[in-house]
């Protein structure tokens, strides 16, 4: 398309815009059968346009950003360069897990849209089927393979401080860095427009945590870590959401938020919202109890996902580390006097300091889903709304204590947190 030809897609269109298009057409069909093919949008995220375009031999997904935020409208523009980015980091991914990311087909600029491999059903987005009270027993294995990969690959502990400066540069994703910064660090602590609670059971939870002076230094920090901690390259939005799972497959979608950030802002966001499904599951009970089997392997799951990661990261780093410019071969390699020892010390050290932030980001990501602008299905799809308030109470006290606290105390290590949650879970 030439430049400035951007038009809005719908279920139509979106047809004829792919069959004009050979090498996408013959996925779906022959030419003669574009007007048999179905087109559904299923978009149920906060900000794009997602089409299925399927036809005899195939199918599509076309992704499509607007120039603003879909769960809004046109009163929050939004960059449509977050296209540029999903499908480079989409790529980017795929090299370092294949088997964790959707190929892409096919990236156009000026209709700022992606067309990329349908995960076709039994997919299932990660956060419906947890509403739906499924488990998924290789999810860990998945989600530390896609971390460890991801964050070791793109960071300084592989690259050379060159290559590094360069994606740091490609990776600027200024307005949706805002965007976060603004919804999840500024204005679930202060008494702002967008927010939106469970109201009025939670009024007096909010007037609390709204009032906490700690609450407020520690997200003030942690907004502080996200804009000038470029570690590695994340994705950006690892919420449930953005996970796509069969019971042997697991599969990430949805990077626009990437950019050079913390590791632990990654980390944190795909465990709190584990959590957050534990805290919802009393909510979706039918009958008590009903759900303990799911609670105990998201427990499990939290857990296994840590040390998965965090085994995963370190084993990248001793085989591949040297290289990169933060620990070099000199220092802490097994020519060095003393390498071996060095290395090690280096990693607990990193390993001690990631743990850290990531408790606190995990706590400051459960509380924005409950009191600021975009909440989570598993939530807000509890009907009885004292007993929704009761799952988000309990979740609110877990996530204030985790970003004042940090990994202090009882939540120093990953099993010693998943006790606190088990405990909470069992207050009022
Ligand atoms: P947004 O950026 O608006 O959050 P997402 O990329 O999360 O959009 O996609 C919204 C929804 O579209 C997902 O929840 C999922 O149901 C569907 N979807 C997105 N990508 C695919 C895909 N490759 N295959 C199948 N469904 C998809
Ligand atoms: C307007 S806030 C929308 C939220 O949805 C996205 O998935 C991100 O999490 C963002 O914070
Ligand atoms: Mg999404
Ligand atoms: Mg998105
Ligand atoms: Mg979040």
């Amino acid at each position: 398309a030439a430049p400035g030809s951007f038009r809005a897609l719908n279920c139509e269109s979106v047809k004829h815009w792919v069959a004009a298009r050979p090498a996408l057409q013959q996925r779906l069909g022959p030419a003669d059968s574009v007007e048999s093919w179905q087109v559904k949008e299923v978009g149920d995220g906060n900000i794009n346009f997602v089409f299925i375009v399927e036809g005899p031999s195939g199918a599509l997904c076309v992704k499509q950003a607007l120039p603003y935020v879909r769960c809004v409208g046109e009163s929050w523009p939004l960059t449509q360069d977050r296209v540029r980015i999903e499908a480079a980091v989409l790529a980017e991914e795929a090299a370092w897990c294949p088997s964790h990311v959707p190929a892409v087909y096919l990236y156009d600029k000026d209709m700022a849209l992606i067309v990329m491999r349908y995960l076709a059903p039994p997919f299932l987005i990660l956060r419906r089927g947890l509403i739906a009270g499924a488990i998924y027993p290789r999810l860990a294995e998945h989600l530390a393979t896609f971390l460890a990969g991801t964050l070791f690959h793109t960071s300084l502990i592989k690259l050379n401080s060159s290559e590094f400066r360069k994606k740091v540069a490609q990776y600027e994703n200024d307005e949706m860095c805002r965007l976060t910064e603004q919804v999840i660090f500024t204005e679930p602590y202060f008494t702002a427009k967008n927010n939106r609670w469970t109201s009025p059971q939670l009024d007096p939870d909010v007037a609390e945590l709204q009032a906490d002076v700690a609450a407020r230094v520690a997200a003030c920090e942690l907004k502080s870590l996200f804009c000038s901690k470029p570690q590695a390259l994340l994705h950006g939005d690892l919420h449930t959401g953005s996970i796509m799972v069969t019971d042997a497959e697991t599969s990430v979608i949805d990077p626009e938020f990437a950019f050079y950030g913390p590791m632990a802002f990654d980390v944190g966001k795909i465990l709190a919202n584990l959590l957050l499904a534990y805290f919802a599951s009393d909510g979706h009970e039918k009958t008590p109890g009903e759900r303990e089997g799911q609670r105990g392997w998201l427990l499990s799951c939290v857990i296994d996902t840590w040390t998965g990661f965090s085994s995963s990261f370190v084993r990248l780093w001793s085989e591949h580390g040297a290289q990169g410019d933060l620990y070099p071969g000199v220092l802490t390699g097994p020519d060095a006097p003393g390498g071996a020892d060095a290395l090690a010390a280096c990693q607990a050290s990193f390993m001690r300091q990631l743990f850290h932030e990531t408790v606190q980001f995990m706590g400051a990501f459960i509380i924005r889903r409950l009191v600021g602008i975009a909440h989570v299905a598993d939530m807000d799809s509890i009907s009885d709304l004292d007993l929704r308030a009761t799952c988000e109470r309990r979740a609110l006290r877990f996530g204030r204590r985790l970003l004042v606290e940090g990994a202090k105390g009882e939540l120093s290590s990953i099993q010693g947190l998943v006790e606190v949650v088990a405990l909470l879970r069992a207050t009022s």
